[in-house]
């Protein structure tokens, strides 16, 4: 068994969601923070048998879309101690994946 943990941006989260519990996978859904752009995304926690890994990244690509984001999160360092927002283009991934190998699963 493999534990895929996706961090997908929110606003592919609900339809990923329904497509995987339709395909009978179960998951577990986390609100989480990206460390860079400091704004919200969801982790997905999926435990999953290793000949289905695939299919779950096959669902999670059709998914997940990749999108280009304008945010003001360096400063300029302007004459007279003031700052000034400088536009940053940041593409943000369809999704990032961390696959890792299951140790022991146990429902009780
Ligand atoms: P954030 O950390 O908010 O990053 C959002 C996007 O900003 C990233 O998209 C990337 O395009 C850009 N970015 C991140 N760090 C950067 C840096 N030091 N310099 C320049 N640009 C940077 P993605 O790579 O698609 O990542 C989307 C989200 O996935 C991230 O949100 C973070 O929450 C997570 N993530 C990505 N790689 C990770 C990793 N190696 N470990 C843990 N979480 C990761």
């Amino acid at each position: 068994m493999k534990l895929i943990i996706a961090i997908v941006q929110d606003q592919d989260a609900p339809g990923l969601i329904d497509d995987l519990t339709e395909n009978e996978y179960r998951v577990t859904k986390l609100a989480s923070t990206g460390g860079f752009l400091k704004s919200g995304n969801t982790t997905l926690l999926m435990g999953v048998e290793d000949e289905k890994v695939k299919d779950v990244i096959r669902i999670i690509e059709d998914n997940c879309k990749t999108r280009e984001m304008t945010t003001s999160l360096l400063t300029v360092n302007m004459p007279g101690e003031t700052y000034m927002p400088y536009p940053l283009e940041v593409k943000i991934g369809g999704a990032t994946l961390f696959i890792l190998d299951v140790v022991e699963h146990l429902r009780i």
